[in-house]
């Protein structure tokens, strides 16, 4: 068997590979990131490693992983080391990642993750825990009903939940006199900051209402847009990179030489250097974002679904398909309307890029990946511009034929089910128990909690009626030719 990677082996990589340049073993822990998956890997853990080269070691992380072992147990073998691939159609280029110190495991040990949250040395949390867990209502306000702000708020010193952990972690710090972390969350959903915020005060309001005051007035809060596409990695993935490496990793990351990162500068504990690095520091991040949302990630379900149903395997094979290609370009159309003309965005410009991104011969990024969680994602990708539209006197038939897609797949992804959804029970029921595509559409889209259903329910229905009489690739037509 190959050696594995890790900090003995680091001095023998093979090719022009570059390890760390510096010794991740003078590290301090000053940020606690909560969701170690690949996208943390590929993205921030990235842009601190570019920072902690400049000589600032007092920005290493700490990974949580709030549902299993999986990453500790591939990690920790490695001294947390492990491998960013970056690819297009003119090769691969290969770098060892330094930034990531220790992998806690939550449901094993939660003590320890709120001993690291709690460290003095602790300045930032940041958060890649993707839209599902944040609980909360269509209008942004925090959901009692949820089964884990149940159970944190029932043991608060054994949390389970993101809101659970920062609440007590800043509870712990004022108890210690320690002043408050910044909160830094990194997942795609508008102003990412301010909900994550106004979640957490009411969550420690239900506590204590002294302590939700307290973490209103005193915690910060910075909204942050974060821009890598980055495919789940497979067994192929980690063949290709041992052979190049002349080790073994356990779980490399694969992902495109693109990356963004845009943030709101509001740290009063610091933070590390990132503006060096090319991360665009602003005052307000919600263009950005909107952008990002609305363009990429609306762009990005489309082609998930629409791919779905046409038995595209990958974002590449569908996009090449010229009714896809057709129906996302109207889709772009619609959404680019909807955004603010005046903080100097190019959304010409970016669309460009995208359309380059997305047909990136070398990332397998699967459809059935990107159709995960809908029901989290579709009202920032598809339902608020859909309604701003509305708002403005102007039709989306391209954002509700969206939403139709996703209907038509969810009632399509076959057993076991291709792709799954929080609400999974509640969309499943809504797909069985109803006798017109009228009823059908109804159940499902409040099944999956959207606002203001009743307001493009025709528009969607008409879109579900197409896919069913005339097929999903005539209906795609029929749209990118309206
Ligand atoms: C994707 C995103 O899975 C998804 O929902 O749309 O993960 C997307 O790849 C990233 O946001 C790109 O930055």
């Amino acid at each position: 068997m190959a050696q594995r990677l890790n900090r003995s082996s680091l001095s023998h990589l093979a090719g022009a590979i570059q390890g760390p340049a510096y010794d991740p073993t003078q590290l301090v822990a000053g940020i606690v990131h909560i969701g170690i998956g690949a996208f943390h890997r590929a993205h921030q853990a990235a842009y601190v490693d570019a920072c902690l080269a400049e000589g600032d070691a007092s920005w290493g992380i700490v990974g949580v992983s709030l549902r299993n072992s999986a990453m500790r147990d591939a990690l920790a073998p490695q001294d947390c080391l492990y491998t960013l691939a970056q690819r297009d159609g003119s090769g691969e280029t290969l770098k060892v990642i330094g930034s990531v110190m220790k992998v806690l495991v939550a449901p094993e040990d939660p003590q320890s993750v709120l001993a690291a949250m709690s460290s003095p040395q602790t300045r930032i949390v940041t958060l890649t825990v993707t839209e599902k867990a944040y609980p909360r209502n269509a209008d942004g306000t925090l959901d009692v009903q949820d089964r884990t702000v149940a159970a944190d708020l029932a043991n608060p010193d054994r949390p389970t939940g993101i809101l659970g952990f920062l609440t007590e972690a800043l509870s712990r710090r004022r108890a210690d006199g320690i002043p408050p972390f910044t909160v830094l969350s990194c997942d795609n959903l508008p102003a990412n900051g301010k909900t994550l915020h106004g979640l957490v005060t009411e969550f420690a309001t239900l506590r204590d209402p002294e302590l939700g005051r307290y973490i209103e007035q005193n915690v910060a809060f910075p909204s942050s847009m974060v821009d890598r596409i980055v495919p789940a990695t497979t067994d192929d993935d980690r063949q290709r990179v041992a052979q190049a490496l002349g080790v073994e990793d356990a779980w490399p990351v694969v992902t495109e030489p693109f990356m963004q990162w845009v943030v709101e500068d509001k740290f009063p504990m610091g933070r590390p250097a990132w503006e060096g690095h090319g991360v665009e520091m602003v005052a307000d991040v919600a263009p950005f974002e909107e952008m990002k949302l609305r363009l990429l990630n609306g762009a990005h379900s489309a082609i998930a679904y629409a791919g779905q149903l046409l038995g595209h395997e990958t974002v590449a094979d569908a996009f090449a398909d010229p009714v896809i290609h057709g129906f996302v370009k109207g889709l772009w159309r619609e959404s680019a309307w909807t955004l603010s003309g005046d903080a100097g965005l190019k959304p010409d410009e970016y669309m460009a890029r995208l359309a380059d991104r997305f047909a990136n011969p070398a990332l397998r990024h699967r459809t059935a990946q990107i159709a995960n969680d809908g029901s989290q994602k579709l009202p920032q990708r598809f339902i608020n511009p859909l309604l701003e539209r509305l708002d403005a006197g102007e039709d989306a038939p391209h954002l509700a034929a969206g939403v139709a897609l996703w209907i038509a797949a969810l009632a399509d992804r076959g057993e076991p089910p291709a792709f799954t959804d929080p609400l999974d029970e509640a969309l499943k029921a809504a797909i069985a128990n109803t006798t017109s595509p009228a009823d059908t559409v109804a159940a499902v889209l409040q099944a999956a909690r959207f606002d203001s259903v009743d307001r493009y329910l025709p528009a969607v229905l008409e879109a579900c009626q197409r896919i069913s009489d005339h097929g999903v690739s005539a209906t795609l037509a029929h749209y990118a030719r309206g």
